[in-house]
């Protein structure tokens, strides 16, 4: 009985996830082939090339990542204003600070788990980098879904990182199981919907506002080909998290 109890949950909560994830990601969703890529630095950046094991602005970034996961976690809101784009409205209120510790509790308990490792793809310009897992399938009992986690870090202008938002939980694209499809057909057809030409973070079907659920009359799209569609020098991806 316990166990009944305990997959309708699940069920439950999975559907929900998905929900949200399509809501909250679908502008979002991005795509990174398994092999490590990476973008070489735009104009005159002076930044180190990047290797194919790892890279200079992979480790940079990754260690402001650190000192962000630290921040938080030890409530330290000065330090955590070193590292990150902008902090929430709560943490720039002192009347409201517990608010603001709510938020790096939560901040804290979702990047817990976060590794250096699994973080392999990483691309970047002297404005920005994105760093990500690969894109891995995820099954459910009634769905299956593509996911992956990413960090976006815009530089400052003396080129040190800056946290300016990471997906937790992970981005989504997902397919309800069908009896008439093969899970082959549907991780094949998430393929094609994950792919994102310009590799700016946002897959081609976003940026085109081809989706399903997409909405013609609000739905904005940019150039599947070029990760800068309005050239003001932030990826496309980027640009909807800067204020
Ligand atoms: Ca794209
Ligand atoms: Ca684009
Ligand atoms: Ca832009």
């Amino acid at each position: 009985m316990q166990k009944k109890i305990l997959i309708a949950l699940t069920l439950i909560a999975v559907i929900a996830i998905a929900i949200f994830a399509l809501k909250k990601h679908e502008e979002t969703r991005v795509f990174t082939p398994p092999l490590f890529i990476y973008t070489q630095p735009a104009g005159t950046s002076t930044m180190s090339t990047v290797g194919i094991d790892g890279s200079p602005v992979a480790e940079k970034a990754w260690a402001t990542f650190l000192s962000y996961r630290q921040a938080v976690k030890n409530h330290d809101l000065s330090a955590l204003m070193q590292v990150v784009y902008t902090v929430s409205d709560a943490c720039k209120d002192p009347k409201q600070f517990t608010e603001c510790k709510t938020r790096m509790d939560k901040a804290a308990e979702e990047t817990k788990d976060f590794t250096r490792s699994e973080f392999k793809n990483v691309w970047y310009d002297n404005k920005q980098i994105i760093l990500s897992t690969d894109w891995h399938v995820e099954q459910t009992d009634v769905a299956l879904a593509e996911a992956r986690k990413v960090i976006y870090f815009v530089i400052d202008s003396i080129g040190t990182p800056k946290v300016l938002f990471f997906t937790q939980p992970e981005e989504l694209v997902y397919s309800f199981l069908d009896p008439n499809t093969t899970k082959e057909k549907l991780i094949t057809r998430l393929q094609e919907r994950i792919i994102d030409t310009d590799m700016d973070g946002i897959s081609n079907e976003v940026e085109t506002c081809t989706y399903q659920s997409a909405d013609p009359k609000t739905c904005v799209k940019t150039d599947p080909n070029n990760k800068d569609s309005n050239g003001n020098g932030w990826w496309d991806s980027i640009e909807k998290y800067i204020k």
